[in-house]
């Protein structure tokens, strides 16, 4: 009995510490258009991380400054690579493909449910995406996206 109860807890502790990792694809024509990150819109846990997969060549994965919560870790993707980022800190993060902002080549992810910082987020979305020559609408429709999903 004794061993099975350790057994139980080590179980279930190894179940809480178990984090789950998701995959965004860079990509160079995607189902929702051109330049795209897939899923571009994404709601994960505290402690999960998201690995940007090079599916296409030329396009990395950098956070962008002022759409991250306080705090947060800033990530730069070298082009080409792929690179797994682990979220420590709840909130919204924006995050473009560097070559390709232009293009509105963006994403959004939402950790822990935690929205605290979305009118930080807007407001820097409504600067960034006026040097989008494509697709304006991207920032507003993924932001969008986040409260329906
Ligand atoms: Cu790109």
């Amino acid at each position: 009995m004794k061993i099975y109860i350790t057994f139980l807890s080590l179980f279930l502790f190894h179940q809480s510490i178990l984090c789950a990792n998701f995959e965004v694809k860079m990509l160079n024509q995607g189902s929702s258009g051109v330049m795209v990150f897939e899923p571009s819109v994404l709601k994960i846990g505290l402690g999960d991380s998201v690995t940007f997969k090079a599916t296409d060549a030329a396009h990395n994965s950098a956070s962008i400054s002022g759409m991250i919560p306080l705090n947060a870790k800033a990530w730069n993707g070298e082009l080409s690579r792929d690179i797994t980022v682990t979220f420590d800190t709840p909130g919204i993060y924006g995050y473009q493909c560097t070559p390709h902002s232009m293009m509105a080549m963006v994403g959004i992810i939402q950790v822990d449910d935690n929205q605290s910082n979305l009118n930080e987020v807007e407001s820097a979305a409504k600067i960034f995406k006026s040097k989008f020559v494509m697709n304006q609408n991207r920032f507003d429709d993924y932001l969008k996206m986040l409260s329906t999903q």
